[in-house]
């Protein structure tokens, strides 16, 4: 056995009582168990090997259709009282939930192994850093985990003997019978497809779904809902933020983090190659931030997660060369399109459909088709240590100090490019309005609406929203006043009457994240709005841009923002117990509107 802790000993035990797998293997994170659960895979077909020249070590699996993103509607908090979920999630009755998840969970692991994933979330070492154990019958989840987390032996040696982790169980739900041959992509049907969090002993059961955020529970699972709830208990903050540094030409660095829903571009912003001359931007992560006061009394932000789970679609040299440079090699790629030399293809690479592909349903696939050639939400699985971005200080145990926090959502109208809050709690206000268009990377029958999306963590909060709030704005007293981060909103979809983006994007909004820093630092003068600071005429870089309608991105209506303001009080009424100072804060827009 690869561990004296007795915690983990006997809940693997007791879990391989209840699961009756034919196979126990606790996983020690090397580079040969990966390969061997690689090679296992490609013989079984559940894995396609790329051509090595093209894109050496690297695999293709294509999921079961059924089984394709996160299951928003299968995902509960089972707290005590549904009062201390929210209406933002699921609640069931803990008791009755884990009566129905053990029916569910006895036997499912029949014909299967066991793995035993020992995981660190954060840096090694870290005191930021969370212990996870994954229990899962899928090898897919374990290599995955291998790029997304700091797994194996060196997360027992931080475990040690007496130390505590969280209990993450999986389980594809496809428990096989004697000489029954498997399938490619096990799974069980979306009725019977369960992602459960327990707050009372911070556990979660996952159940019947082999795919992303809802099989790789040290992601969406552990590092943001169970963790958001520890944070609210000792004081920190589990966010949906990427991290990045900005240097200027001068070589000053301004560490943020930005808060965007899923699929607005998160990865995209972390890994920006920056279009104005002499800067630079660094990777700390891309898309979870956990965030404390450290030593020195600032905000510090560490990212923990190893790696990026990122969407393929729409991910070219142009829109997002890291990326590209990134995934080169050693990457496990899900749901993407399969060239005919070995590699691979998606809507928006970059070139043009190939005349002939085999689709991610694994079917002959060309140009003309009624459907794309990868799944909308097909993904990436590869380690943050790959970015040609990442930055010196990813692993610092220490995080790294936060002086801007970026908010943003999919909004197409109303909401001008940038606008900064006035202080902490001002920041909290635009935080609690973000809002985003509905997309693929979410199951749901609304795509296209807007939705109002708190922090970007609607799906990812542990507890109820107006609580979360409360939390956000009592933080401010655990931070030193002169190193409080500066908040700004921003919005790089919005769009003309022509109905184009008014905004060009990715590497050019180093250009807004100049001006932010020149705020942060004091360098700069903003004008005073109804929703905050908003840059004044010029003091955003247009330079070789050609024509931005600047006028259009940075100014209020009247009218649009009293109708926002009537939808935002709507949105908290429902929400209910929100603080009285977020409504303090939406009177007192409503009254500058008005003046
Ligand atoms: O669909 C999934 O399972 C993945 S969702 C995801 C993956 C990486 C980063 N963010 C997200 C998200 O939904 O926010
Ligand atoms: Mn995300």
């Amino acid at each position: 056995m690869m561990t004296k802790n007795q915690k983990l000993l006997s809940w693997v035990k007791e879990i391989e009582a209840l699961c009756k797998p034919d196979r126990v293997k606790w996983c020690d994170g090397s580079q040969e168990e990966y390969d061997g659960l690689m090679a296992q895979m490609v013989a079984s077909g559940a894995a396609i090997k790329l051509n090595e020249k093209k894109r050496p070590n690297s695999y293709l699996f294509r999921s079961h259709p059924s089984d394709v993103a996160r299951v928003e509607d299968r995902t509960f908090i089972a707290s005590k009282t549904k009062e201390e979920a929210g209406a933002n999630n699921n609640w069931r009755d803990p008791i009755e939930l884990r009566k129905t998840l053990t029916e569910l969970f006895d036997g499912s692991m029949r014909g299967r192994t066991l793995y035993v994933i020992p995981f660190v979330m954060g840096p090694l070492g870290s005191p930021f850093s969370i212990v996870g154990v994954e229990i899962t019958d899928s090898p897919y989840v374990v290599v995955n985990m291998r790029i997304m987390t700091r797994m194996g032996t060196a997360a027992l040696d931080m475990l040690g003997e007496d130390g505590d982790f969280i209990p993450c169980l999986h389980s594809v739900g496809a428990p096989l019978q004697p000489g029954e041959e498997d399938v490619a992509w096990p799974c069980a049907p979306i009725e019977q497809k369960y992602i459960a969090h327990f707050p009372e002993d911070l556990s979660i059961w996952s159940y019947g779904s082999g795919y992303g955020g809802n099989a790789l529970l040290g992601k969406k699972c552990l590092a943001l809902r169970i963790a958001s709830l520890k944070a609210r208990d000792e004081g920190w903050l589990a966010e949906h933020m990427l991290i990045l540094g900005l240097t200027d030409p001068k070589g000053r660095k301004t560490w943020l983090t930005a808060a965007f829903p899923s699929a607005c571009g998160k990865t995209n912003l972390a890994m920006l190659v920056p279009t104005l001359p002499g800067y630079k931007v660094e990777t700390v992560g891309d898309d979870i931030a956990w965030l404390r006061r450290g030593k020195d009394g600032s905000l510090r932000a560490v990212n923990p997660e190893a790696g990026f789970f990122g969407v393929a679609p729409g991910t070219s040299y142009q829109s997002n060369p890291n990326a590209m440079y990134t995934i080169e090699k050693n990457t496990i790629f899900t749901n993407v399109a399969l060239t005919d030399d070995g590699d691979v293809w998606w809507e928006g690479i970059g070139s043009p459909a190939p005349d002939h592909l085999i689709d991610w349903h694994g079917n002959d696939w060309a140009p003309g088709a009624d459907h794309p050639a990868a799944h909308p939400n097909s993904r990436f699985t590869v380690a943050a240590a790959q970015c040609p971005a990442i930055s010196p200080e990813w692993e610092n145990p220490d995080g790294v100090p936060i002086s801007a926090i970026l908010l943003g959502g999919r909004r197409p109208r109303v909401v001008p490019l940038v606008v900064e809050g006035r202080d902490w709690a001002h920041g909290i206000f635009l935080g609690s309005i973000m809002g985003s268009e509905i997309t693929a990377a979410a199951i749901s029958d609304k795509i296209g609406q807007v939705r109002r999306d708190p922090f970007a963590m609607l799906p990812f909060t542990g507890y109820r929203l107006s609580a979360y709030l409360k939390h956000w704005l009592e933080m401010e007293g655990r931070i030193d006043k002169d190193k409080l981060p500066h908040f700004f909103h921003v919005n790089w979809f919005r769009r003309g009457e022509d109905g184009k983006f008014l905004w060009p994007g990715f590497g050019d909004n180093v250009r807004v994240l100049e001006w932010a820093a020149k705020r942060v630092h004091g360098e700069i003068d903003a004008n005073d709005s109804a929703l905050g600071y908003l840059p004044a005429p010029g003091d955003i870089n247009i330079d070789g841009l050609g024509e931005v309608n600047m006028e259009e991105l940075l100014t209020l209506k009247k009218d649009e923002w009293l109708a926002e303001a009537e939808s935002i009080r709507a949105y908290y009424d429902k929400m209910g117990e929100v603080p009285q100072k977020l409504y303090d804060l939406l009177d007192d827009m409503v009254a500058r509107l008005k003046k």
